[in-house]
């Protein structure tokens, strides 16, 4: 296992809830780390959190960026439904330049923010293992499809390690029936991000979930990179429902078609 004090890192996606959270903990383990996001990062402290104003769209700033970078964590991007223009733009071309430019700055690793939500479209009765085909939920979703291949290709054709998340629901406590299996506390958030930077593997896909008693996702893929996650949604003893399928509100096609521009 690669330790983490002395690395150094760049985050993209800076400003966004999970990064702050991770670049906290980053700190506090000893990372050096470039920030950077489309708008303003507050630095976490004030030796070794270089904060940078960037857009995934400039591939040369990115590739001046990862310079002398051990990894990159790659949360930057849009987070739900959008337009398909919008996400096709700023989520898969957006992978593609952070991917090129580790590619071109010989950066090691890239970890890559997926989502559940490649595979939303699965049935709550099935137990969906990483390398079953991809359904997923809405136009997000097929952006993140997009990213794992484009993950899959740099670390197959060009040597580089990529490590994608299929991040559940990222909250302080779980709210809804369906987040009973899709909950990713705080604190295993920060578990998975750290298991995906650290790990021996030089290719992984899986998803980052706590320790829920209602199991949608298989863990095998998590407990090969080192992921161990503690927290359960079921202490909250939310109400039980039957949600069709595993995305719940989000597979509906209004959930979709509210959001295209024309
Ligand atoms: C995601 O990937 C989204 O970023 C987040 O907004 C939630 O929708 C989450 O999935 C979820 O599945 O709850």
């Amino acid at each position: 296992m690669n330790t983490l004090a002395g690395s150094r890192w760049v985050v993209t996606g800076a400003a966004g809830n999970i990064g702050v959270a991770l670049r906290r903990e980053l700190r506090a383990a000893g990372v050096e780390l470039v920030s950077t996001d489309v708008r303003d990062v507050e630095p976490v402290d004030r030796t070794g959190d270089r904060v940078t104003v960037a857009d995934l769209a400039d591939l040369a700033a990115l590739t001046a960026m990862f310079e002398d970078a051990n990894g990159v964590i790659h949360l930057g991007g849009l987070s739900d439904e959008a337009d398909f223009h919008d996400l096709a733009q700023v989520n898969i071309v957006g992978t593609y330049h952070v991917l090129e430019a580790a590619r071109r700055s010989g950066v090691r690793r890239v970890v890559n923010a997926s989502s559940n939500r490649v595979t939303g479209m699965y049935p709550t009765d099935a137990l969906v293992d990483p390398d079953m085909p991809p359904r997923p939920d809405g136009f997000y979703g097929v952006s993140k499809v997009a990213g794992e291949a484009l993950c899959r290709l740099y670390s197959d054709k060009f040597g580089l390690s990529t490590i994608s998340l299929r991040i559940g629901s990222y909250e302080e406590e779980p709210r809804t029936p369906r987040e009973r299996a899709t909950w990713l506390s705080h604190r295993d958030a920060i578990a998975a991000s750290t298991a995906a930077m650290t790990t021996d593997e030089h290719y992984a896909v899986f998803y980052a979930v706590s320790a829920n008693s209602e199991v949608w996702w298989d863990r095998a893929a998590g407990e090969l990179v080192g992921f161990r996650p503690t927290d359960d949604a079921a202490e909250w003893n939310l109400p039980g429902a039957t949600i069709e399928p595993q995305g719940g509100s989000f597979a509906s096609p209004s959930y979709s078609l509210d959001r295209m521009r024309d």
